[in-house]
Parts: structure tokens; sequence; C-alpha cells
């Protein structure tokens, strides 16, 4: 897929080169050698939007950032996706998690194409007014582009309920249509119940399948200590899920730092994330909560860092929830070493190359240690764009459905995104006797040839 005279883009890069590393070491393409081109027509996104947005802020200036939206492929519904607000959003980082998010789609059973955008727009810092007018701004352009059968966004890093409020009253505004455009909206506007819990909630059930499943039914998330990186949406429910599960939450972090049980006994309780999520909600930083004499009698606040090789005693579970490559290869040898057997992602590409492989080295047991099991954040964190198409689902028949009918429906929906993982990677990928099966192989195998199979049927590729 090299072509000439492009642009460097790293983290697309990286993002193409982990799945495909995945398709040539299996027996895919020996089965289908018609595959490979498939692949080249699918890393190219059928179309890039890219725009100017202006703004005033308080003061009265003029403000200029950059707004785009990757409508990356279109074969299994309309192009959804996150919309990601954070000062180092490029075209690299939109491109790769478009890309992820073709077959995170795809795993989850439901009618999505994949896109992502954003803006180089940080919220942080910022008044609720001047966010309302960047997101007028920005949705007065992106309104040309979307609709609910053409693109769905949705928030993502950055973007709250808040701002899928002020993006979606512009676009009605501007459309003069009331439309499921959006997903992620307020429960009394067209909001599905359980969208804000459904990634973190998600994650913790795909855990909890590699648990049972690695025990033979034996064992669940009670006693489990479990690190969490991250403070936001998916960091916050993920936590919430495992003191639910019985499980002890022993880190979570923000951008300027991680905060970590300061003893090898207990957890973080519901109340206190519960704080954590107060102060992100007015854009604050953990190091405000970290100095009060409650949480620093209880836990270590470590400026600058990330949780893995800060937790004090063992590691069960590890669930990076913040941003890209925040695992290293080194960290994730300090994870396995610290215990860790289970590794999901609740992010997108949590982890560098190097750490899934030094996670897929370990999928046999006898490497002096337990076999590891490595969820991709394509498989695990799908919960979230799964529970927007129930979303949509909803908005188009104009029903609202009850929240055990949600839970019950992303349970179930993750369920079969382990499953099919599992399986597809037992018929696809070469195993040494007694490892374990590579999940983000089988993953990323059962997702492509979805995808690959609807492109071939509409003639984009032959
Ligand atoms: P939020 O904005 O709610 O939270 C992001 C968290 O990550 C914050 O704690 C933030 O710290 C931290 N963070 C952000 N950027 C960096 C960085 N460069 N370095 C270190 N820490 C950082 O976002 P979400 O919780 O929604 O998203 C987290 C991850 O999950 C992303 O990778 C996202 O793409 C992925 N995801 C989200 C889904 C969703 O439904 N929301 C669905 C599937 C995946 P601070 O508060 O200091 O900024
Ligand atoms: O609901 C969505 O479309 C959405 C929002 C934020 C992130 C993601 C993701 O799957 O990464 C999806």
């Amino acid at each position: 897929m090299t072509a000439q005279n492009l642009p460097s883009e790293p983290e697309f890069e990286q993002a193409y080169k982990e799945l495909a590393s995945t398709l040539e070491n299996s027996t895919l393409f020996q089965k289908k050698p018609e595959y490979r081109k498939a692949l080249q027509v699918v890393s190219v996104p059928e179309r890039v939007l890219q725009f100017r947005v202006v703004w005033e802020d308080d003061a009265g200036n003029v403000q200029i950032n950059r707004g785009f939206r990757v409508q990356f492929n279109s074969a299994l519904g309309p192009y959804k996706g996150g919309l990601r607000f954070h000062p180092s959003v490029n075209l690299s980082i939109l491109k790769f998690l478009g890309f992820e998010q073709i077959f995170k789609n795809a795993l989850t059973g439901l009618n999505m194409g994949g896109g992502k955008g954003g803006s180089d727009f940080d919220p942080k810092g910022k008044s609720d007014n001047e966010i309302r007018r960047f997101c007028v701004s920005f949705m007065t352009e992106l309104c040309k582009h979307i609709g609910q059968d053409t693109d769905v966004p949705a928030g993502d890093i950055g973007v709250t309920g808040r701002e899928v409020g002020f993006m979606f009253g512009q676009y009605k505004k501007i459309r003069n249509q009331w439309e499921g455009v959006l997903t992620g909206k307020g429960g009394s506007w067209g909001g599905s119940l359980i969208r804000p819990e459904a990634t973190g909630y998600g994650v913790v059930y795909y855990v909890d399948h590699m648990i049972k499943h690695a025990s033979g039914g034996k064992e669940s998330f009670v006693g489990k200590r479990v690190a969490v990186s991250g403070s936001g949406n998916v960091a916050q429910y993920a936590a919430l899920k495992v003191i639910e599960l019985g499980g002890s939450v022993v880190s979570l972090s923000d951008s300027q730092g991680a905060l970590v049980l300061a003893t090898e006994e207990g957890s973080f309780t519901a109340e206190e994330i519960e704080q954590i999520a107060a102060i992100k909600v007015e854009r604050k930083q953990i190091a405000e909560l970290a100095s009060t004499a409650a949480f620093s009698s209880k836990f270590k606040y470590i400026p600058g860092a990330r949780p893995w090789t800060n937790i004090v005693g063992r590691i069960d579970v590890a669930l990076p929830s913040a941003t890209q490559n925040e695992v290293s290869g080194e960290e994730a040898k300090a994870l396995i070493a610290a215990g860790c057997k289970f590794i999901a992602e609740g992010s997108n590409m949590g982890s560098t190359q190097e750490a899934i492989d030094v996670f897929e080295a370990h999928r046999e047991a006898n490497q002096g240690g337990a076999a590891i099991w490595y969820a991709p954040g394509k498989a695990a964190n799908a919960g979230g764009v799964a529970v927007s198409g129930l979303e949509m689902a909803q908005n188009s028949s104009r029903v609202s459905w009850t929240r055990e009918e949600v839970d019950s429906r992303l349970k179930g929906i993750m369920e079969d995104c382990f499953n099919n993982g599992l399986a597809t990677a037992k018929e696809y990928v070469p195993s040494a006797e007694g490892s374990l099966p590579s999940l983000v192989a089988g993953s990323n195998i059962a997702g492509f040839t979805k995808v690959a199979e609807a492109m071939k049927d509409h003639g984009d590729w032959w």
C-alpha cells in the first residue's frame, strides 16, 4: 500500500501495519489470495473532508481551528464513528481511528460503516460559551456532509453529551430536520439509555468472558486487581463495573499523571470515582483532588506518569482507557512481571506494536509464567459504537428501550464479539501446541473478511 509522494502518517501506518501483519501471518491470504487486493482498496478512505472552523473567544478575538471528517468506508452502513476535540488531532490520527472503526463496527454485527472526525480545538481552559460557539461553527460546515443515512458522528476524547447537544441543535437549525444524525444524545431528545456507560461496561463484559474462558468458568472479576488508565468516559464506567462485579480498581490517571492505591489492599470506591467524574465535567485535573486530605491519605499521585509501572502489589487485569500508544513494550513486560494475565484496550490502539508483540509472545504458558490474553480495542471497546448503533435503531423507529433491554443487547454483542474473535483465530491463525488463540488476529480477520465480502458485492474490488 506504500504510495509515493504521500505525507508521513505515523499513527495510520501503525494501525495499517498492525492489521496487515496479522492477516499476513494467518492462512487467510493462502485460502483467499484475492483478499490482498481488498486490503489495498479498504486502506484508502472513500472521502476526507477538511475545513476551517472560525469562532469568537470571550475576549472578542477571532480563533481558528482545523475541522476534519474521514469518511473511510460505507460498505456495511452509514459512516459511523466519533468526533475528537484535542490539540493533538491531525489527519494521521483520524485516519488511524477511522480505519480501526471500519473493522470494529463490522464486529458489532450491526449495519455501520467506519468514520472518524474532530478538530485540533482544545476544550481545556475554555468557557462553556466558547465551547458552544466552537461547536456551532464546527457543525455549520460539518452539517453539509452528514445525515442519519449518510454519516452519524458521536463524541470521543474531549466531546461529551454537552457538545453533542450544541452540535445537534445547530444541525437541526440549518437542515430543519430532527433526525438521529448524532449519537450520544441526551435522554429526553433521542439518546439511548446506557450509551454513556456502554464502552466501559462493554470492555468489562468482554474481559469477563476472557476470564471465564481461561479458567473454565471457575474465576470471575471477584478478587481481581484491575489497573485502569484514564479518567474520562471509558475509564469511569469500566472502573464502576469492575467494582460492581467484585473486583478492585487500583489506578486511574489523566494526561497530567497517575493516581494509584498507596497500599496492596483496597480499591477506589464508587464515590471516589464519582468525585473524579465531577471534576472532569469542569475540565480539571486529578492532581487537584489528589492533594486533598481524603485522597492523599489513601493514594499516591505520580505527576507525568502512567499507572502501569507504579502499581503497588499484584495486577491481574489492565485496562488502558485513555489514548493511543499508552502502553510501551517495557510497560507490557512490567505488567506481565506484576502478574497481569488479561489486557483489554478501552482506548483505541492503546498498545504500541512493541507492547502487542510482548503480549502475543506470551500466548504460550511455558515461558516461565502464565499465558496472557490480549484483547485489542477493535474488539474490547466495540460496546460503545454498538450502543450507538442501537441508538440509531431506536431513533429511526421512534422508540426508546429500557436500560435492561439495551444492557442485555450490549452483553450479547460483547459475547458474540469475543466468540467470533476466538473462533476466527482457531480457523486461520496457526498456533503452537498449548498456546492461546490470538484474539487480535482473530478479530482483525473476522472484521476484515466481513467488510471485504460486502465491498466485493458492491463492485469496489474484483
Ligand atoms: P475522555 O475525553 O472522556 O477521556 C479521555 C481520558 O484520557 C482523560 O482522562 C484524559 O486526560 C486522558 N487523555 C487524553 N489524551 C491523553 C494523552 N494524550 N495522554 C494521556 N492521557 C490522555 O475520552 P473517552 O473516555 O471517551 O476516550 C478514551 C479512549 O477510548 C480514546 O482512545 C477513545 O477513542 C476510546 N473510545 C471511546 C469510546 C467512547 O464511547 N467514548 C468508544 C471506544 C473507544 P485529561 O482529562 O487530562 O485530558
Ligand atoms: O459512538 C460512536 O460512534 C463512537 C464514539 C467514540 C468512539 C467510538 C469508537 O468506537 O472508538 C465510537
